[in-house]
């Protein structure tokens, strides 16, 4: 059977694939997998059948035979142990690659969020102006060793795999701050993911359904 995902209805990113869902689709695209998109309103996100799905009441969710995952880091995961082509086929190369892909989502992607949050939500605070150079400052850090391990490799582990799906994309969000190109090696890693066409399709995907809803 076809997976089913969740994704926004109408999404808050005005169609710029900053929603989870977008490292799913991007990696089922890369597998050449179809799958079926159930879109649900913020109000849906909250009712009990969507909870049973995932309990925090958010998307993405992924289900296929039986099996119901939330998380788009561990649904990546999912999709790329399951399929050939996503992870490193030798043991260690493949244990690396799971360290990237954590990586990505645990040390890399909080400062980034909150740099986000802090200027969606926080520039009429008195404070905002002394909390933002402190917060890009702990995202420029990161950068800055991304860019040091990185050096003008093309991909984190060889070929491009997972770990660079989910970590290219949650640099993406750093797009229109400015930091990326103070590393001219890391805005050009992302570019690369972006020039996938897996990625294209699946951008694509999205943001049809941001112009559906108008
Ligand atoms: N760690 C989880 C995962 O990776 O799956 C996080 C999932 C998550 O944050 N989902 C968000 C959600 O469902 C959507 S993607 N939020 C609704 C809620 O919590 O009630 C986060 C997101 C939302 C909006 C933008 N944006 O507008 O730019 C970007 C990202």
């Amino acid at each position: 059977m076809k997976p089913v995902i969740t994704a926004f209805e109408r999404s808050p990113d005005r169609g710029r694939g900053l929603g989870r869902d977008m490292p799913v689709r991007w990696a089922l695209e890369e597998l050449g997998l179809a799958c079926d998109v159930r879109l649900v309103s913020f109000a849906q996100l909250k009712e009990p059948a969507h909870r049973a799905l995932n309990p925090f009441g958010q998307i993405p969710t992924f289900e296929q035979d039986g099996l119901t995952l939330f998380e788009s880091g561990a649904i990546v995961l999912h999709l790329a142990q399951a399929h050939a082509g996503l992870l490193p086929d030798d043991p260690a190369a493949r244990a690396r690659a799971l360290s990237w892909m954590f990586a990505a989502v645990s040390t890399v992607e909080p400062p980034i969020m909150e740099l986000s949050m802090l200027k969606v939500l926080d520039r009429d605070k008195p404070w905002y102006e002394q909390r933002l150079p402190v917060v890009e400052a702990s995202v420029r850090q990161r950068l800055a060793d991304l860019s040091r391990r990185l050096g003008d490799a093309d991909w984190l582990e060889g070929a491009f795999s997972a770990a660079d799906l989910l970590l290219a994309n949650v640099l993406r969000r750093l797009k229109t701050s400015g930091l990326l190109d103070e590393f001219p090696n890391v805005a050009a890693y992302v570019a690369r993911g972006e020039a996938r066409p897996a990625f294209e399709r699946a951008f694509a995907a999205q943001l049809a359904v941001f112009n559906r809803a108008g």
